[in-house]
C-alpha cells in the first residue's frame, strides 16, 4: 500500500506513535509518505519505503497565525495526486481530521479518490477537543473520516460520551517495539546515578500541567524521607520551571535529576526500579508501556485509558487523582519486598508484550484494507 501519514512532529505520543507505526509499515514493505511541518522525532535513519514531505506556509506581514491547515491541505493534495497514495492516515484529530477532509473534496473535484484514517490520541478529544473553540469542528470531521481509531476504551468511550458521533470507533491500542525497548544491561550507568544502590524512580513526559510533575516530586519525596532513592525527570515543558521550586521547597534537589529532552530513554528506563505517571488525564500512556517493555513497575493514577495498560497489584498500582499519599506508599510497598518487586517486574513485561507491534501492526494493515474497500465517495 502507499500511505500517506500526518502527524506533529515534536516529542508526543501522537507524534511518537505515527512515526514508529509509519517506520514499521515501511519494514513491512508499504511505501510511506510522512507529511508534517518538521522532520518527526523519532524519523532518524534512511529507509528505502520511507519518504518525508515538509509542509512549508509562507509567512506574510497580514498574518498573525500563518494558515498552517490551508498549507496543510494543499501538501495533501499534492502528495495524494504525485505520490498516488491509496489511503490517508492522520494523527491527532485538530487540525488534521477536517484538514483531510478539505484536500478530500479538493480531489473529489478532480475526479481522485481518497480514503482517510483519523487515529484520536487523547488531548484532541479529552482537554483541546473538547474546547468550544474546536469541537464543532472535531465532531463534523470525525463522522467525515472514513476510518476512525482510538488508542483506548476509555478514550472511545469519552469521544462518544462528548460528541455525537455516527462513526463506528475502532480501538487499536498503541503499541511497543520490543527491538528498542528491553532491559539491558547498564550497570556502570546506574552506578553513576546511584552510587549506593539507592532505588530509582522515573517520570518522562512534556511537563505539561495534565502530566502532574509536581505530584511526582511529592511522592519521590515522601519515598525518600523512608529510604535512599533517586529521582530522574525526563522531558521538558511549561511547568518544569514550577517543578524546579517544588523541589528546591521540599529539600530533595541532591536526589533529583532533570534531565531534559533525552533521545536513549530505553537506556534510562533500564536502570530504574519505578516509573512514577500521576496524570490528570491520559488516554493510553505510552511511556509507561516503554517502562513496562523495559521491566518496570509503574504507579500511576487511575484515570482514562491507564488501567488498560497498568495492571492494579501486578505490574503497579493505581491510585486516584492527586491521592500522592497512596502512590508513595505503593511504591514503598513495592521497594519493601525485593521478591514482589523483581515478581511486579516480570508481570510489567508480560503485560507489556500484549501491545507487541508485531500484535498490532496487521490490526492496522487490515483496517486500512477495509477501508480502502468499502470507501464511498
Ligand atoms: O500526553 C501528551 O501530552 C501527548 C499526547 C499527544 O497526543 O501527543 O499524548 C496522547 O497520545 C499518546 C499516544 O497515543 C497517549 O499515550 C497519551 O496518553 C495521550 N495523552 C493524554 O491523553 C494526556
Amino acid at each position: 500500500m502507499r500511505i500517506g501519514i500526518v502527524c506533529y512532529p515534536t516529542y508526543g505520543g501522537s507524534g511518537v506513535v505515527a512515526t514508529e507505526l509509519g517506520k514499521a509499515l515501511a519494514e513491512r514493505g508499504h511505501q510511506v509518505h510522512f507529511i508534517s511541518y518538521r522532520q518527526p522525532a523519532r524519523l532518524e535513519h534512511f529507509h528505502e519505503n520511507i519518504f518525508y514531505k515538509e509542509v512549508r506556509f509562507a509567512d506574510y506581514p497580514l498574518f498573525d497565525y500563518p494558515p498552517y491547515e490551508t498549507a496543510l491541505a494543499s501538501k495533501l493534495v499534492d502528495v495524494v495526486k504525485y505520490d498516488k497514495l491509496d489511503v490517508l492516515h492522520v494523527h491527532y484529530a485538530i487540525p488534521h481530521a477536517s484538514v483531510a477532509y478539505m484536500a478530500k473534496k479538493i480531489l473529489l473535484a478532480e475526479g481522485i479518490y481518497i480514503p482517510t484514517v483519523t487515529t484520536l490520541h487523547g488531548t484532541d478529544i479529552t482537554l483541546v477537543g473538547k474546547d468550544p473553540a474546536y469541537a464543532p469542528v472535531v465532531a463534523f470531521a470525525i463522522n467525515k473520516s472514513d476510518g476512525v481509531t482510538a488508542v483506548s476504551e476509555s478514550l472511545k468511550q469519552d469521544t462518544l460520551e462528548f460528541f455525537n458521533i455516527k462513526k463506528e470507533i475502532k480501538v487499536i491500542p498503541n503499541f511497543i517495539d520490543f527491538s528498542r525497548f528491553k532491559k539491558t544491561d547498564k550497570d556502570h550507568f546506574k552506578k553513576a546515578i546511584a552510587p549506593n544502590g539507592e532505588k530509582i524512580l522515573i517520570h518522562i513526559s512534556n511537563f505539561r500541567k495534565v502530566k502532574r510533575v509536581d505530584d511526582v516530586v511529592r511522592i519521590f519525596a515522601k519515598v525518600r524521607d523512608q529510604m535512599p532513592a533517586k529521582l530522574l525527570l525526563i522531558g521538558d515543558g511549561p511547568e518544569r520551571q514550577n517543578v524546579e521550586q517544588l523541589c528546591r521547597q521540599l529539600g530533595h534537589c541532591q536526589d533529583i535529576r532533570f534531565l531534559g529532552k533525552q533521545d536513549a530513554i530505553e537506556e534510562l528506563l533500564a536502570i530504574s526500579d519505578l516509573f512514577i505517571m500521576p496524570s490528570g488525564s491520559e488516554s493510553f500512556g505510552l511511556s509507561a508501556l516503554e517502562a513496562m517493555a523495559c521491566e518496570v513497575p509503574v504507579i500511576s493514577s487511575n484515570t482514562g485509558g491507564l488501567p488498560e495498560v497498568n495492571v492494579h497489584g501486578k505490574t503497579g498500582f493505581l491510585s486516584n487523582v492527586g491521592d500522592v499519599e497512596s502512590m508513595a506508599a505503593n511504591a514503598l510497598k513495592i521497594f519493601s519486598s525485593e521478591k514482589m518487586h523483581q515478581e511486579f517486574r516480570a508481570n510489567a513485561l508480560k503485560q507489556a508484550d500484549l501491545f507487541n507491534i508485531g500484535n498490532i501492526l496487521p490490526i492496522y494493515e487490515d483496517y486500512y484494507q477495509e477501508v480502502i474497500d468499502t470507501y464511498v465517495y
